[in-house]
């Protein structure tokens, strides 16, 4: 799963593109850049303590940091966006922090940096569809009744952007879906918001125009996460050990980057589900709706091939119970078939034969 980080510039992209990355990057350098990213999951931890594997693996994600959009600058949109044609997501970051040594961003009001940069989303998607139009309209031949329907299709999208508002508010049929599927249109993409707050804001929980800021998330259904870019820094460079301690004194269970990565996760309509044993535990990532056939593939082609039956067992029921034989005893290991759909934190045995 991709995800492209996008927004104005000096937020802190690059910042946390390379916390959640774990990778050196030169704040400096104009190039995208691309890297994976662990999704935390305390589930993972507690399975791996039940197990003790040799290894553990967690579920990633994978991230493109772009250059700055600058407002109204075609040119840059067209270059971000074009480097962002293959993520399926975008992450939205925008600055609250303040700081006299950081240039602040083009316009300086969070809300105001959100609404910018959904602005560029729209104008890009604007440019996309009604180009295409042209070409259909300007098409020297009868159209086929298929160019038609799309035709018709861009227009009510357009109709749509004029307003100001999302594609993502449309309900759009499977066919529609795959009609508009090669566009990359941005505002059909899921989309989270991350706030990059100084010190003193994260611990008040607040900064100028919060509450706008939620207002529009919650009108477009965006998720959203709050973080501090520079204790993030600060927590990146202790030991683990250190980071626990440090995390506790400030009253929090886990770093910003996880609960980012984590909320991201979800927002883009992903479940985990788990394989346990003394060699490996491990996450494993699926679509919503997956089915247990599905998750066979994810491991391995050859499982999907020669499925037979999956042993499903609830993660809750592990940890209530204490023990996977308790949870056979209590009857809760259930034997299903191909067309089962997979829930979030399944413990799952492929039964196979090839
Ligand atoms: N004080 C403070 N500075 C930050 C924070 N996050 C990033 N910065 C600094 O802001 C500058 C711009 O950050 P960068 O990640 O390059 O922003 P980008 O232009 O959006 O990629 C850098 O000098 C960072 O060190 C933060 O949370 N607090
Ligand atoms: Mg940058």
């Amino acid at each position: 799963m991709k995800i492209g980080i996008v927004g104005l510039s000096q937020v802190g992209k690059t910042t946390i593109f390379s916390l959640l990355t774990g990778l050196e990057v030169d704040l400096f350098a104009q190039e995208h850049q691309r890297g994976t990213a662990k999704v935390h999951d305390p589930r993972v931890d507690t399975l791996a303590k039940m197990y003790e594997p040799k290894k553990v693996t967690y579920a990633t994600l994978e991230f493109f940091d772009t250059p700055p959009l600058k407002i109204n600058d075609k040119k840059e949109r067209t270059q971000v966006f074009n480097a962002l044609q293959s993520v399926e997501a975008l992450m939205l970051v925008i600055r609250a922090f303040k700081n006299e040594s950081v240039p602040t961003p083009e316009v300086e009001k969070p809300v105001d940096q959100l609404k910018a940069t959904l602005d560029e989303f729209l104008f890009r998607d604007l440019d996309i569809i009604t180009g295409r139009i042209e070409r259909l309209e300007n098409a020297k031949r009868k159209l086929e009744p298929k160019e038609e329907t799309e035709l018709k299709l861009l227009k009510r999208l357009v109709e749509v952007l004029e307003n100001e508002e999302l594609l993502s508010k449309l309900e759009l049929t499977d066919d529609e879906k795959k009609l508009l599927g090669g566009f990359s249109l941005v505002t059909l993409k899921p989309i989270a918001v991350t706030v990059n707050l100084d010190e003193e804001q994260f611990q008040r929980k607040d900064y100028e125009t919060k509450n706008e800021v939620l207002k529009i998330c919650a009108k477009n259904n965006f998720a959203y996460v709050e973080l501090c870019g520079k204790l993030e820094m600060e927590l990146n460079a202790l030991s683990e050990e250190e980071r626990v301690e440090f995390l506790k004194e400030i009253g929090a269970e886990e770093s910003g980057i996880q609960r980012l990565s984590r909320a991201l996760y979800n927002q883009v309509g992903l479940i985990s589900f788990f394989t346990v044993g003394k060699d490996e535990v491990r996450a494993w990532t699926l679509r919503k709706g997956a089915t247990a056939v599905d998750a066979a593939g994810a491991i391995h082609s050859d499982l999907a091939r020669g499925f037979i039956k999956a042993e499903v067992m609830k993660y809750d029921d592990l940890i209530r119970l204490g023990s996977e034989k308790a949870v056979k005893e209590a009857g809760l290991v259930k034997l299903v078939g191909k067309d089962y759909v997979v829930e979030d934190g399944d413990i799952i045995t492929i039964r196979f034969n090839i």
